[in-house]
């Protein structure tokens, strides 16, 4: 008789990780560094947490990258896009057709979203979405006579995905530097970054000045030659960095004084993340486009979309002719079903609210209080999500003298340890988990985090970096 027991012995990470790295490139990933010491395997997730094969139970302090919002076990999800699946597992939106769980989308994202937005682009994630933004704001003005208006700004340590359009749109240097980006017509102003930046001024002159090279870029090229610009209303991967109150308002003037599109990527700001619907609302700015992505599915399946106001949608549809862009899973169906699926746990649960008025307030006290710590030289949240900035110095907010991001990194490894995941991103640790956690939850993430601080403290002395 054939022995199969070994077929029933679970996996461990062990088994996993040679395949992993006999055949697997990751993103964003030294490879070579990873196969020497093998990527962890999550093979289970379930509410606010994940397991890896060894069985080990992470609380997801990212919801995995900025986008599991409603929590991993959402059978209302799986029960939708199974029977999508069954129904109409693909068609496409191209050459004159359409179907329900695209349009009903579009429906339904058109009530959420600020009331001058009535119109969406389907892509198919958010790097889709910002090259969609690019192409869409050339075919804008374009179509209105003036096809020399087609540089658009943006901001250093910004964000906006990893093709070719997005990566250039993004502030990442190291992103540049592979691939020979930005492409022609991309150019970057300051970020308004006070923690890091802002030097001696208070922050909110600090946002001025940092709003005002907006303006001073504008000019030095012209606003004739300026097609927009574009933002994450709070930069999620460059560090969470929360602008001065006085920034956006002053960016939205500048736009409007010189005719410049005001596009903000919502892509991890969108669906409830700051306590809004969008951060655009929290901010009181009025974007005539919004790129999303990530929470719009919670990650089950892939969607993305560009969010039009009614002035560029208008100029689109009754003057633009045809559209010379689109992608073979703009408005997927499987998709779609997720997204209405997570819309209506989003709705029922009143998921923005409670970030605003419940959860959000809750956690952004305790985070508050790591600033104690004498490792941290500022925690910050807005809505659920939040940073501490690591420093040696609190009073100086000096930077490590060991290579940046090495202290970030023992932080990282010690939430791990700790059953956390949590983001560096040089000596910054940010999170931003699932809006649906719980406040007992809240007060796990809490101690994890300073529990992992406080090792971090110990191991950084030990190390002599402090
Ligand atoms: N815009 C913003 C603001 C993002 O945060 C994208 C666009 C691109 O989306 P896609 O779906 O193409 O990945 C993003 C993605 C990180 C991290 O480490 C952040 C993102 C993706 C991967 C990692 O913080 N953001």
């Amino acid at each position: 008789m054939t022995d199969i027991s070994a077929e029933h012995t679970p996996m461990r990470s062990d088994d996993y990780q040679a395949q992993d790295a006999a055949h697997h490139l990751h993103p964003f990933t030294d490879t070579k560094a990873l196969n020497a010491k093998g990527a962890r395997i999550i093979t289970k997730g379930e509410g606010v947490y994940i397991y890896d094969a060894d069985g080990n139970k992470y609380l997801d302090g990212m919801a995995g990258l900025w986008c599991m919002a409603v929590g991993y076990s959402q059978q209302s999800i799986v029960d939708a896009v199974a029977a999508q699946m069954q129904e109409l597992p693909y068609y496409n939106t191209f050459f004159q057709t359409s179907h329900p769980p695209a349009l009903k989308l579009a429906e339904r994202l058109a009530k959420v979203t600020p009331s001058h937005i009535n119109h969406v682009f389907f892509t198919g994630s958010g790097s889709e979405s910002n090259d969609t933004v690019v192409r869409i704001v050339r075919h804008y003005w374009a179509t209105k006579g003036q096809p020399d208006k087609k540089t658009i700004i943006s901001r250093k340590n910004a964000y906006h995905g990893s093709t070719m359009a997005g990566a250039s749109l993004g502030g990442m240097k190291d992103m540049h530097e592979q691939g020979d980006l930005p492409i022609p017509g991309i150019v970057h102003i300051n970020q308004p970054y006070w923690y890091a930046e802002g030097g001696d001024h208070d922050p909110e002159s600090f946002g001025l000045a940092r709003a005002q090279e907006l303006e001073q870029k504008i000019l030095a090229l012209g606003a004739d030659n300026v097609a927009a610009f574009i933002g994450e209303p709070v930069q999620g991967a460059g560090g969470v960095i929360i602008p001065p109150a006085s920034y956006w308002p002053e960016i939205q003037r500048i736009c409007h004084k010189y005719d410049i599109l005001l596009i903000a990527d919502e892509v991890i700001t969108g669906f409830g993340r700051t306590g809004e619907w969008f951060a655009s609302t929290y901010y009181g700015i009025t974007p005539d486009i919004i790129s999303i992505a990530k929470a719009v599915t919670s990650g089950y399946l892939p969607l993305g979309g560009v969010l039009l106001g009614e002035r560029v949608a208008n100029v689109l549809i009754n003057e633009g002719g045809e559209l010379q862009h689109g992608y073979t899973y703009s408005g997927h169906p499987a998709s779609c079903a997720a997204a209405l699926a997570v819309l209506d746990i989003m709705e029922q649960q009143d998921i923005p609210n409670y970030i605003k008025h419940d959860i959000g307030p809750y956690m952004q006290e305790r985070w508050r209080a790591l600033g104690e710590h004498p490792l941290v030289g500022e925690a910050r949240m807005i809505g659920l999500m939040g940073a501490l900035e690591l420093t040696p110095d609190k009073a100086t907010r000096a930077p490590f003298t060991v290579k940046q991001g090495t202290v970030g990194m023992l932080c990282r490894e010690h939430c791990l340890h700790h059953g956390l995941v949590m983001r560096a991103t040089r000596d910054t640790m940010i999170v931003s988990p699932p809006m649906v956690i719980t406040h007992a939850e809240v007060d796990e993430l809490i101690a994890k985090a300073s529990q992992a601080l406080d090792a971090t403290y110990a191991e950084a002395e030990a190390l002599g970096y402090l």
